[in-house]
């Protein structure tokens, strides 16, 4: 599979505003600052896509971006920012409860963490819920670029007995800076598309 074409849609900041079904859906999850608008950038190569800040907490709302006409990647808000205020943090719960509940096209999570860290707790109870809500999920190891990479397959070893997943293929190393594990994200993508009937 190859991206063709990718376009920002829409932005939503309250659970009842979401589309209406109409195309599937491949969410973007993870901590702030993790590189998740950096994800979906690499992804589709168009470096200004999703907006990207050395800052945490710059994506506050849910972004839809269409893809190759066929599917939305969804760039959600940041968690574990802790510079925010307690009503953002409800504000947070309540869109990601409302999303990830609501959605009924959702169809795959990219759950993204940094290859150097350990899991947080934010990050074990994203996956709890992702595993609760019986959605499909890939952890994508950010910043893979920031480890030499003689190291990669040490840190996917470590993250994959921390997370208690069954296999490396659960794991996708990952560098928005150098394209490192695109095409492995791609072809992830592309079963994810044909497995769904829609
Ligand atoms: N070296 C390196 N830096 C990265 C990578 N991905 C993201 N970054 C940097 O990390 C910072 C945060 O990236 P974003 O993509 O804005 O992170 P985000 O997860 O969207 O953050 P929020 O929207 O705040 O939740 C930026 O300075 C990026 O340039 C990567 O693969 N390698
Ligand atoms: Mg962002």
């Amino acid at each position: 599979m190859e991206i063709k074409s990718a376009s920002f849609v829409t932005s939503y900041a309250k659970p009842g505003d979401f589309p209406a079904p109409a195309l599937m859906e491949i969410a973007v999850a993870g901590k702030s600052n993790v590189g998740k608008s950096s994800f979906i950038n690499g992804m589709t190569r168009q470096k200004k896509l999703a907006k990207t800040s050395q800052k945490p907490g710059k994506t506050r709302l849910v972004n839809y971006f269409l893809l190759n006409g066929a599917f939305y990647l969804v760039d959600l808000p940041g968690y574990g920012f802790a510079q925010v205020s307690k009503a953002e943090k409800e504000r947070w719960g309540e869109m990601m409860e409302g999303y990830l509940k609501g959605s009924e096209n959702l169809r795959h999570m990219f759950l993204l963490m940094d290859i150097r860290h350990s899991p947080t707790r934010d990050d074990e109870t994203m996956l709890r819920y992702v595993r609760i809500l019986n959605i499909p999920f890939t952890v994508i190891l950010t910043k893979a670029d920031k480890v030499a990479k003689s190291k990669v397959p040490m840190r996917v070893n470590a993250l994959m007995k921390e997370l208690v997943l069954p296999g490396r293929e659960w794991l996708i190393p990952f560098s928005s800076e150098t394209g490192f594990g695109r095409d492995r994200v791609l072809a992830r993508m592309e079963e994810v598309l044909s497995s769904s009937s829609f």
